[in-house]
């Protein structure tokens, strides 16, 4: 599963002008053969130079329908995956026309009676070409975002697993960052800060797959934003272990209320095991954490603080016990 492996998806324009001007480059090279050879090698060029690059793109696109239910579904939740297979389907068309518009043009030019013939059975298969490119122009555009959304998505191993869950910017990422010393992955494309991020974490024979997910929110399933979906899926098809985080300073944004009822919606739902994290622990007063700490679920919970990496040991040798 890479779609970084997809080469360059270009526009239909791109493709035609590509295609066409190496014919008209590179007819001349090699050694004619037989009547009309030139006009066939610029036939035969541009035909191939299509093809070829969309058959690149089909041969290294990720097939979908085969790939481990998880994956699917992230997916789908990222792009359409419907419309993906349909315009992958397309692509696939337009490559076979353009080889049956070509043997039929290059039959035709080995009836030709004159150059001035010749040359227009050239141009025809110019411009039926073309079309043809054109007319999957909206798949391409469709296909190159599609690859823009995907190249970012980490590659999940089969092994324990712990998800990092809690409302957005309660310091998840952070953690992430301070367990697993990974320098926090930023792409240019914006989409992927709120993609699932991944880290691994290693204590003697014990090794963790820690997964980052954008923030959950109050909220139904039927109203989850595309975030929110990824991050329910990670919990559904990997969680071994739920990391739920809490910011009881609440300058994330969200009430301590709010985030507890998060925490509450997944413990019911998901029948996880899991661990509560207390992060921002350095904007907390010393009598607001023990006042916490009276409470449910926050008896057994870890306090720490991203910020200045205080209680991250505890943090990962915590999570390292739930390991077999
Ligand atoms: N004061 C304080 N700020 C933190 C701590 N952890 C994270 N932050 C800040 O909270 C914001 C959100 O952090 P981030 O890790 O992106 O949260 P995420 O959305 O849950 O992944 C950032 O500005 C962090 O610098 C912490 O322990 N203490
Ligand atoms: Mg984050």
């Amino acid at each position: 599963m890479n779609f970084k492996q997809v080469p360059r998806i270009p526009s239909s324009e791109e493709l035609v002008e590509y295609a066409f001007s190496r014919a008209r480059r590179r007819h001349r090279l090699g050694r004619a053969q037989g009547r009309w050879a030139s006009e066939r090698r610029r036939i035969v060029l541009a035909s191939a130079s299509v093809r070829r690059w969309l058959n690149r793109i089909l041969a290294r696109m990720p097939e979908v329908e085969s790939l481990p239910p998880f994956y699917r579904e992230l997916i789908d939740v990222l792009v359409d995956a419907e419309k993906l297979s349909r315009s992958l389907r397309s692509l696939r068309w337009a490559s076979k026309k353009i080889e049956r518009i070509e043997g039929d043009c290059l039959r035709r030019l080995g009836r030709a009676e004159s150059a001035e013939e010749a040359r227009r059975i050239r141009r025809e298969f110019y411009g039926r070409a073309a079309s043809v490119v054109r007319s999957i122009d909206g798949e391409l555009a469709y296909l190159r975002d599609a690859r823009e959304k995907l190249k970012n998505l980490p590659t999940f191993r089969e092994m324990f697993t712990a998800v990092i869950a809690g409302a957005p910017n309660v310091g998840k990422s952070s953690l992430l960052r301070q367990l697993t010393g990974a320098e926090p992955r930023i792409e240019s494309y914006p989409f992927t800060t709120t993609s699932l991020l991944v880290g691994y974490m290693r204590h003697g024979f014990r090794e963790v797959q820690l997964v980052d997910t954008p923030g959950l929110l109050d909220r139904k399933p039927e109203e989850m934003n595309r975030a929110e979906r990824q991050c329910m899926l990670a919990l559904r098809h990997l969680a071994e272990l739920v990391v739920f985080v809490f910011d009881p300073s609440e300058s994330c944004g969200y009430t301590l209320e709010q985030q507890l009822r998060i925490h509450e919606g997944i413990a019911s739902s998901l029948g996880l095991r899991m661990l509560r994290v207390v992060n921002k622990a350095d904007l907390l007063q010393e009598e607001v954490l023990e006042r916490l700490r009276e409470r449910e679920p926050f008896r057994e919970a870890v306090v720490c603080s991203a910020r200045l990496g205080e209680g991250i040991e505890m943090l990962r040798s915590r999570i390292l016990e739930y390991v077999n």
